[in-house]
């Protein structure tokens, strides 16, 4: 029995990427090699597993939508291979660089891991509590408590674990449109039925019209109860701002249908227009409803770092007054291990006074942009929306495909744009463009658009 085990671990040995298949000293390969490298074996029949595949994910009709623009340009590059550089309006991905104070904390951050005094491993799964206090302080006014703040490394990954904690029982509203990933866990977690090819809406998941008939706010009376509403301001994709007294509305409105509200305040400090709330914490009665997912990604230029946040303050609770920010401790104790310590020590050096005034600037040159592209789609006979304390732009396409928008554009302008019908039914007949571009980017995409558009 014994002398199996150990001819089975031998074996085993010799297909491991951790256990060197031959004596170290011997042989031509490199020792890092030798370490590290994965034996090869003979292509296998393609076989199933017993497996039975979670049937939610059958309910997803097609890939995630970014992967998917990205996959369509790149077969038009493929098959147009001369063809001139192609500009992206599409994905909402920086392309300036982190400045320098920013900069230098995340270098901090990985110069302390290199020297035995200041080196750390595993940290508090919920943040370190300088970043907490810092993010509470500075970006809240002191509106909430430090440890209502659980640190992360996104918005998106929030989502997905806000999701993970209300389970599948929940019912969830969106905006339409709205940011793709809201739906897509739904669907992902169990919450809905198929999608309904005459709407091409989830069965279970409240709709939330948003369009310029109602300037992009839902006529919140007459929608069904949902339990948790996904609602984002400045909003991607319409570039929608949601006034103090709409935000009212909202929290009354989840406080009368004892809901809970997540607030995607992503682009919030892109709000330049004096008295618009960036936070929905500013709105009285929000804190016994309302949770908030923020980060560090479109203003600091972090999308490839990672650092975001969630606040739940302890006064939301569940039916049977369990608080929220107890079950998410759980997740992110359970599920997460922390924000990276080299990118918190990034996110300190970002709510330093110098580091926030290097993102206004960031943020003005993406809101300039903003402005650029607008105005320029507008020159081009369409009317748009957004654009304004937002780095979106929204095309209205005035009934026209907003795919078949996409591909013209994209074979005849050479531009990479987001059509509307990716963020939902009511995004059909839109085009999203993203002012994260360099300038002359934005200048030059114009020019192409004009060309294309001429009369
Ligand atoms: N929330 C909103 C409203 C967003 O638009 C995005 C990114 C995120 C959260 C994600 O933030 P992270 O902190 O970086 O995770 N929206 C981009 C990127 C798309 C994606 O999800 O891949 C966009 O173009 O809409």
């Amino acid at each position: 029995m014994r002398a199996t085990a150990i001819a089975l671990l031998a074996a085993l040995g010799a297909a491991s990427a951790f256990v060197p298949s031959a004596p170290l000293s011997t042989g031509a390969v490199s020792t890092a090699r030798k370490h590290h490298a994965v034996n090869m074996v003979a292509a296998e029949p393609a076989v199933t597993t017993a497996v039975k595949r979670n049937a939610n994910f059958g309910k997803l009709s097609a890939g995630y939508l970014f992967p998917e623009i990205g996959r369509r340009r790149n077969a038009y590059l493929a098959a147009n291979p001369d063809t001139r550089p192609i500009i992206s309006l599409g994905i909402g991905d920086t392309t300036l660089p982190i400045p320098e104070h920013i900069l230098s904390g995340l270098q901090k951050g990985a110069s302390q891991l290199g020297n035995k005094e200041t080196y750390s491993g595993y940290g508090a799964e919920q943040g370190q509590g300088a970043l907490r206090e810092k993010i509470a302080n500075k970006l809240y006014n002191g509106l909430i408590k430090p440890d209502e703040v659980f640190v992360s490394d996104g918005a998106k990954c929030d989502i997905a674990r806000l999701q993970m904690m209300f389970g599948a029982g929940v019912v969830s509203a969106v905006q339409d449109p709205s940011y793709p990933v809201y739906v897509d866990t739904s669907v992902m977690m169990g919450q809905t039925g198929l999608v309904d090819p005459a709407t091409s809406q989830f069965d279970n998941i409240v709709y939330m019209p948003c369009n310029p008939t109602n300037d992009f706010f839902p006529d919140l009376s007459k929608l069904p109860r949902a339990d948790v509403i996904y609602f984002c301001s400045p909003n991607n994709p319409t570039g929608a701002v949601a006034t103090r007294a709409q935000l009212e509305a909202l929290v009354a409105h989840a406080k009368k249908q004892g809901s809970i509200v997540v607030f995607d305040a992503a682009y919030a400090p892109f709000i330049r227009t004096p008295g618009v709330p960036k936070s929905i914490f500013e709105i009285e009665g929000a804190r016994s409803c309302c949770i908030e997912v923020n980060s560090f990604s479109k203003y600091a230029g972090f999308t490839g770092v990672r650092l975001g946040w969630t606040v739940i303050p302890d006064d939301v609770k569940y039916a049977d007054g369990t608080p929220v920010r107890q079950d998410f401790n759980r997740v992110m104790t359970t599920a997460f291990n922390g924000a990276s310590n080299i990118v918190q020590a990034g996110g300190l050096a970002c709510l330093d006074d110098a580091g926030l005034a290097e993102i206004n600037n960031l943020m003005d040159y993406y809101l300039d942009n903003a402005v650029i592209l607008k105005k320029g789609i507008e020159s081009c006979g369409f009317k748009a929306y957004g654009g304004l304390d937002s780095p979106y732009v929204f095309v209205d396409l005035e009934g026209k495909s907003s795919w078949d928008m996409f591909s013209n554009i994209l074979e005849n302008a050479q531009v990479v744009t987001i059509p509307g019908a990716g963020f939902g039914p009511g995004g059909e007949g839109f085009l999203r463009l993203s002012a994260f571009a360099p300038k002359e980017s934005c200048k030059e995409a114009v020019s192409r658009l004009q060309e294309l558009f001429k009369a």
